[in-house]
C-alpha cells in the first residue's frame, strides 16, 4: 500500500489512530483548543506522538464530527483546524497522515501538505472530491453510508446489508478509476453504525472476509461506536475491551487496517494476529 511515497506493508494489518480536531468530539475533543477556540498545538502534537509510538502507522487527523446528529462546521472552519495539525504532523513525525474530509478543497490542500490518505465518509461523492484527489498522489478510502450524518439512524434498511455495500463500493470504485484514480490508491471500508442497525452492523463484522471479493484493503472502525455499547450496555469511555474484541474479529477476517481512538490495546491485537500468522 502506497501513501503518497510512504509504504506499508499490504500483508499485515496496521493501526490508524484518530486525532479528532473538534471541540464537541465525544471522546478526544475539548482538550485539544483553548478557552477562546484557538487549536493547542503542542497539546495535539503531544498526543499524535504518543499514538505514534504506541504503534500507529497512520494518523487521521479530523475537524468535521460525522456521529448522528452532530452540527454541520463551515468548510473554512474545518480547513482552520485541519489545515494547521496536517502541516505540524508532516513536518514533525515520520507517521502516514489521514485526513477525514469530505471536501474537495481541503483534500487538495491537505495533500499539498503532505497527508498520504484521504479518508471520505461520503466516499468521493461531493461535487470536485473526484477530481480533487485525482489530482494528487494520494490515496483514498472509500466508505459506505446509507443516508446522511444528521438521519442515518432513522430505520435504515437494506435487503442484504453486506451485498448492497459491496454493490456501492464497487460503484464508487468504477468511478475513481474513470476519474483517473487507480485501484492502487483505493481502501474501502464497510462504515460501521453509518446509516445500520445493531443487526446490521454485526451481519458485516461476521461478514468481513466477503469484502476480499473485491480484492482491495480494508479499512474497519469499531472502537467505542455505539453498537459496542448496546452489546455491552457500557458507556463510551469503557468500550476499549469490545472494541480491542471487535478488532480482533476483523483481523481474523484479514482485514489491513483498524481505525481506533485506542492505539495502544489494538496495537497488542495486532501483535498478537502477526504472531499467530507468522507462527
Ligand atoms: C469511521 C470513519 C468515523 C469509520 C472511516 C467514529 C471518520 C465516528 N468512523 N472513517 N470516521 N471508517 N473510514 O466513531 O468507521 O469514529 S467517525
Amino acid at each position: 500500500m502506497n501513501f503518497a511515497g510512504k509504504e506499508l506493508d499490504p500483508a499485515t494489518p496496521h493501526v490508524m489512530g484518530i486525532l479528532n480536531i473538534t471541540p464537541d468530539s465525544f471522546s478526544d475533543g475539548g482538550e485539544l483548543f483553548s478557552e477562546n477556540g484557538k487549536l493547542l498545538l503542542d497539546k495535539i502534537m503531544q498526543r499524535a506522538e504518543a499514538m505514534q509510538q504506541a504503534g500507529a502507522a497512520i494518523l487521521d487527523v479530523g475537524g468535521e464530527s460525522t456521529r448522528p446528529g452532530a452540527k454541520p462546521v463551515s468548510p473554512q472552519e474545518e480547513m482552520d483546524r485541519v489545515l494547521p495539525v496536517v502541516e505540524l504532523l508532516s513536518s514533525n513525525l515520520d507517521v502516514i497522515i489521514s485526513v477525514d474530509t469530505s471536501s474537495a478543497e481541503l483534500m487538495r490542500a491537505s495533500a499539498g501538505l503532505g497527508a498520504g490518505l484521504i479518508n471520505d465518509v461520503r466516499a468521493l461523492q461531493k461535487p470536485g472530491a473526484l477530481e480533487a484527489v485525482a489530482e494528487t498522489q494520494a490515496a483514498v478510502c472509500l466508505m459506505h453510508m446509507q443516508g446522511q450524518p444528521s438521519t442515518m439512524q432513522n430505520e435504515p434498511e437494506y435487503h442484504d446489508v453486506v451485498v448492497e455495500v459491496k454493490e456501492f463500493l464497487n460503484q464508487r470504485i468504477a468511478g475513481c478509476e474513470q476519474a483517473g484514480i487507480n485501484r492502487e490508491r483505493i481502501i474501502i471500508d464497510p462504515g460501521f453504525g453509518f446509516g445500520k442497525t445493531l443487526a446490521h452492523n454485526l451481519e458485516l463484522l461476521g461478514r468481513l472476509s466477503e469484502f476480499k471479493q473485491l480484492k482491495l484493503p480494508v479499512l474497519v472502525g469499531l472502537s467505542r461506536k455505539r453498537m459496542l455499547g448496546t452489546i455491552t450496555g457500557r458507556p463510551e469511555k469503557d468500550r476499549v475491551a469490545a472494541g480491542v474484541a471487535a478488532a480482533s474479529i476483523a483481523l481474523m477476517q484479514e482485514v489491513s487496517i483498524i481505525r481506533t481512538h485506542d492505539v495502544a490495546e489494538t496495537a497488542d491485537a495486532v501483535k498478537l494476529y502477526r504472531a499467530l500468522e507468522n507462527k
